[in-house]
């Protein structure tokens, strides 16, 4: 459990909304540290002797959400080795330690669970985009991203998920009033600007 010097953003979206991309432009600008879950996972399933190996590999594929015990374990394990990285070089600037958890929750159980058990969340970026611009990014992206998740039939199922499991959390947030919209179907720059006046919000 993380106490209240560290500040958690959650940072939500359809499958090519942005998410990342965004999220590597506010740790520019902000002192955050960006952890993406999809990327911990995918790292989880390369990993030699990982147990997880496969049943990660067959979530990913199907577009369905791994369970949660290892995607919080994994999210876990990695802000508290971020925040020893900071103890050890000069820390954060304000004493307060600011993660932007990219792609988590997907799903209304992991979210009460992570609020619970590791930090509560501040706030939530939500990026949003229609389906065809997102179907559109991917396929160019899955030219050159060797993701086994980059393709027309695994995308679709992402969408389906997306739909059905994600978009519960995001009403959830917003009827707590959390929620910080941004229209992610402009260039990555002025989607950025966006971004930033809200995080400079949050943060007031
Ligand atoms: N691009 C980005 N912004 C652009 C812009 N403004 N204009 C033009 N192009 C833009 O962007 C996608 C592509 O679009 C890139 O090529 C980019 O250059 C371009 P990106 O920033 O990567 O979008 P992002 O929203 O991060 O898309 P991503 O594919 O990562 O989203 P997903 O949510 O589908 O993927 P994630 O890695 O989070 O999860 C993958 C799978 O892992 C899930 O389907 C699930 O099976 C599993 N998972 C879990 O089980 N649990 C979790 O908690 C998390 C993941
Ligand atoms: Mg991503």
């Amino acid at each position: 459990v993380f106490d209240d010097r560290i500040i958690v953003i959650y940072v939500l979206g359809g499958p090519g909304a942005g998410k990342g991309t965004q999220c590597a432009r506010l740790v520019e600008d902000f002192d955050f540290v960006h952890l993406s879950a999809g990327d911990l996972l995918r790292a989880e399933q390369h990993r030699e002797g990982s147990e997880f190996s496969k049943l990660i590999q067959d979530c990913i594929k199907n577009g369905t959400i791994v369970p949660m015990e290892v995607t919080i374990k994994l999210l876990e394990n990695a802000m508290g080795e971020a925040v020893e990285r900071k103890k050890g070089s000069h820390g954060w600037e304000d004493g307060r330690g600011r993660f932007l958890i990219d792609g988590f929750p997907r799903k209304m159980d992991q979210a009460l669970k992570f609020d619970e058990s590791v930090r509560a969340a501040s706030a939530v970026l939500f990026f949003t985009t229609s389906e065809e611009v997102m179907l559109k990014r991917l396929l160019e992206r899955g030219k050159t991203s060797g993701r086994e998740d980059d393709n027309e039939e695994s995308i679709k199922k992402r969408f389906v998920t997306y739909m059905e499991a994600t978009m519960p959390v995001i009403n959830y947030y917003r009827s707590l009033g959390k929620v910080a919209e941004v229209d992610s179907t402009a260039s990555v720059e002025e989607v950025h600007a966006k971004a930033s006046t809200v995080v400079n919000a949050i943060f007031k």
